[in-house]
């Protein structure tokens, strides 16, 4: 562990040059939302106990197959993972727990890792296993694919690593493992797409067998990549499939960006709901594919949108409902920290937008076909600057008013920079 940290003088100059503007905006929204029946003050509570996991990935650069372009003061292990998290937590107030990934956070000893993050305000969120690349001295490659390799051998390894994830996860205080396979094919005929799923299903059987009965497993499906022509976990239909032949702990998990461009992820989000199968998310933003750009930064509208089809189900009080929030994003020109930040921000934002949508006025609308009348509701939420809000719910929550300035003004990248003098890495770091 390093030692500088942003101290709590700083972040009180900080929001004190900005109070007196944020108590006026702030007023001024919480009056023209009362006009809408709305109560300010109990929306700014809302906002206050929305929480998304932040992925121990998240914090280090990301990278492309070309190259990966390491920034100052990467964090070097897990400990300055868990340092950058706390960090983003401290401004925000929104980030409390973080998703790691296995063997990428390895270590010898998690109780005690544990304590470090209960020592820093963080918990543990769901475990993400690896079985997409090989790891040193590994016996079986996933060259050809892991939990639906054509050899039991493989299979079987790639089992007993999610069973240790979740093993390592019990120490952890987590209560999922989240499942991605990059098993698929690149040639047509390559692979027997039928039974390929039959294995896949076999594994995650064994492995669903073990998990403990206060936990769930998530299953995430992508389109492509890094198989082109077919992937076996391709979409959420069969991921649905698949979780229901499973049983009731698993459920599906939608990233955002594993998906053909234009296909409707509010409405995928609104049958999974509707079937108890909504696990959780990995947030991020696309333009092409599984970009993992960040949160809200290309298509802020569709985000607010599958917001709204989450406030409409918890209102509904749909069953089952209980989906997880991560964010999944790779940082290649930004400083991750700050894109993190704006990414929860953005997060909150939507979750805002969503809570002030007319349920009423927009279900008369539905019923009476009005549809621009009900688009119009939408709308109405949707363009309705609720930064006042957010603000004020970081502040009181002891965070920033202004996140990332105060994280500027901070200095941190640059202490940071000095304390954790870089490592070499050869890897394209291709998350
Ligand atoms: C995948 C998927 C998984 C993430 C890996 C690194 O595309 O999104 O969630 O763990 O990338
Ligand atoms: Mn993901
Ligand atoms: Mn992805």
């Amino acid at each position: 562990m390093t030692d500088f940290s942003i101290s709590a003088d700083l972040l009180q100059a900080e929001n004190a040059a900005r109070k007196m503007a944020l108590d006026e905006d702030y007023a001024a929204l919480a009056r023209a939302l009362g006009r809408r029946g709305i109560d300010g003050d109990a929306l700014t509570r809302r906002v206050m106990a929305f929480g998304v996991a932040i992925p121990t990935w998240g914090v280090g650069t990301g990278g492309t197959r070309f190259a990966r372009f390491p920034g100052p003061g990467e964090p070097r292990h897990l400990f300055d993972k868990l340092e950058d998290c706390a960090t983003i937590h401290h401004l925000v107030r929104a980030t409390p727990t973080v998703s790691p990934h296995f063997p990428w956070d390895a270590t010898s000893d998690y109780a005690a890792l544990r304590e470090v993050a209960a020592k820093h305000g963080l918990a543990f969120d769901a475990v993400n296993s690896n079985t997409f690349q090989d790891q040193p001295n590994q016996e079986h490659s996933y060259k050809f694919g892991s939990l639906s390799h054509v050899e039991p051998a493989a299979r079987a390894q790639a089992i007993a690593h999610n069973i240790d994830c979740i093993a390592i996860g019990r120490q952890l205080g987590s209560k999922a493992l989240t499942v991605w396979i990059a098993d698929g094919s690149n040639f047509a005929g390559q692979s027997n797409m039928a039974l390929a799923l039959d294995r896949y299903l076999d594994s995650m059987r064994e492995i669903y067998a073990v998990l403990p009965a206060d936990w769930r497993v998530f299953l995430e499906h992508k389109l492509y990549e890094p198989a082109f022509y077919s992937s076996v976990i391709s979409d959420w239909g069969t991921s649905f499939a698949a979780a229901q032949e499973l049983g009731p702990k698993a459920q599906c998990l939608v990233d955002l960006g594993h998906h053909a461009p234009n296909v409707n992820i509010e409405q995928i989000v609104a049958r999974l709901v509707r079937f108890g199968k909504l696990g959780g998310f990995h947030f991020n933003d696309s333009k092409y594919g599984d970009d993992d750009l960040d949160t809200g930064s290309v298509e802020p509208f569709r985000l607010f949108l599958v917001f709204n089809e989450l406030i409409d189900a918890r209102m509904r009080g749909a069953e089952g409902f209980a989906p997880a929030y991560m964010l999944d994003q790779s940082h290649n020109v930004t400083d991750p920290i700050e894109s993190l930040m704006q990414s929860a921000i953005e997060l909150q934002r939507a979750h805002a937008q969503a809570l002030i949508v007319d349920r009423s006025a927009l279900a008369a609308a539905q019923a009476a076909n009005d549809a621009l009348g009900a688009h119009l509701e939408l709308k109405r939420a949707y363009t309705t600057d609720v930064s006042p809000i957010l603000a004020m719910a970081r502040l009181r929550a002891g965070g920033a008013i202004a996140p990332i300035e105060t994280y500027r003004a901070s200095g941190y990248r640059k202490h940071k920079a000095k304390e954790r003098p870089p490592v070499a890495r050869t890897s394209a770091g291709i998350v």
